[in-house]
């Protein structure tokens, strides 16, 4: 076993060749290994949990070949428009009660006009104040965009790679790997932290799959928040039907992900009303240490609320806690963040 898959060193030079040796281990040497991974780093009983809220749904104009959320795909999904500050902090206020301690807002956008910005901040400032980290994907930054996120209160920034450089060209036309990466910069540069990951299951070969972690790890800085999404096939999207990723290519996916970036929360994130309760165990082991929770992601399924407490208690899993009063002063210690305000907040850090 090499230094990087036991300990926390954190590497920046991954080879694909590395990383398909990882993919290739015998399943039960690779979720050991990652499981190591995992302890070493993290507590392996905490599960971060976070909520998903679409704020401004479909009528996109982007050709993202999975999304139904897609103007020109025919799903059923109606465009809507962003919704009220007011209706946002009732759906934060539940997601609250029910165990979340970050809120996600998402929208069906290309990217974010200078015009959407304020109310999206305001969105932003009120759902911190009720003691939620805060998270927004809304697509790609313009000038100024992401310093503006950040003053309003923004923790996390999700924008995701979605697959392999090589591979991206199949799944989207309307914008380019190097976009993407364009603002990964500029959410870094104004100091979000990133939540940055991708979809496995559209397609793409174990290689691919191996290329989409390659580009994650050797981002400048490891993204803090890794969503590894399984597709969720729509009707009407290109990939509908998509043949399904075998579930144990999926677990082996999570635990790859888990040795190459060993600090960062890996999330498993869309597809699990699709997976069985043994496979979301599974890929708890592998080292997934974050879901959403709530029925709904973005325009589809996920399990009930009640499902996912009971899948906690039988498996012996909590929710990673948010210190009380750290929020105040906006910075939040959960494991994943290392230095204190220095005042206003309560923590004994
Ligand atoms: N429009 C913004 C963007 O594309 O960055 C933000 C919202 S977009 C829906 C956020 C992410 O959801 C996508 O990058 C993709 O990874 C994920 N996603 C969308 N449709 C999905 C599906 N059918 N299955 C799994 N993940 C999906
Ligand atoms: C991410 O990686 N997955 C989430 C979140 N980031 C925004 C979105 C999943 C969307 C699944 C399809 C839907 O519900 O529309
Ligand atoms: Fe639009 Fe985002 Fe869906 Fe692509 S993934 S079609 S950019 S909402």
């Amino acid at each position: 076993m090499d230094g990087s898959s036991i300990g926390t060193s954190l590497r920046h030079d991954w080879k694909l060749a590395e990383i398909e040796a990882l993919f290739n281990l015998p399943f039960m040497d690779l979720l050991a290994r990652a499981h190591a991974v995992h302890a070493a780093n993290h507590d392996p009983d905490a599960v971060q949990v976070s909520t998903l809220l679409s704020i401004k749904t479909g009528g996109c104009p982007e050709d993202c070949a999975y999304c139904p959320q897609a103007q020109r795909y025919h799903t059923g999904v109606e465009a809507q428009k962003l919704m009220d500050v007011e209706d946002v902090l009732a759906r934060a206020r539940a997601a609250k009660a029910a165990g979340a301690s970050r809120f996600c807002m998402g929208a069906a956008w290309r990217g974010p006009k200078d015009r959407d910005i304020p109310k999206v901040a305001e969105m932003i400032r009120e759902v911190k104040a009720l003691g939620l980290e805060t998270c927004a994907t809304l697509g790609l930054l313009g000038e100024g965009h992401a310093r503006q996120l950040k003053d309003a209160g923004l923790d996390y920034y999700n924008h995701n790679l979605d697959t392999s450089p090589d591979y991206y060209g199949e799944i989207i036309h309307t914008r380019e790997f190097e976009d993407r990466l364009d603002t990964l910069q500029d959410i870094r540069a104004a100091g979000l932290k990133t939540c940055c990951g991708g979809i496995v299951g559209m397609g793409e070969t174990r290689t691919q799959r191996a290329g989409l972690l390659q580009a994650l790890a050797n981002l400048p800085e490891h993204p803090q928040s890794v969503p590894i999404n399984q597709l969720v096939p729509v009707p009407g999207t290109p990939l509908a039907d998509a043949d399904k990723i075998d579930p144990f290519e999926f677990v082996r996916t999570i635990a790859v992900a888990r040795i190459v970036m060993p600090q960062s929360i890996v999330r498993l994130s869309a597809g699990r009303q699709q997976m069985s309760d043994e496979m979301q165990a599974l890929c708890f082991f592998a080292g997934a240490g974050s879901i959403f929770m709530g029925e709904k992601l973005l325009t589809t399924g996920n399990p009930d609320v009640a499902h996912d407490h009971a899948l906690f208690r039988r498996l012996d899993l909590h929710p990673m806690q948010v210190e009380a009063g750290a929020h105040e002063a906006g910075i939040v210690h959960a494991g994943i963040t290392d230095a204190c305000c220095g005042g206003g907040c309560t923590c004994a850090a």
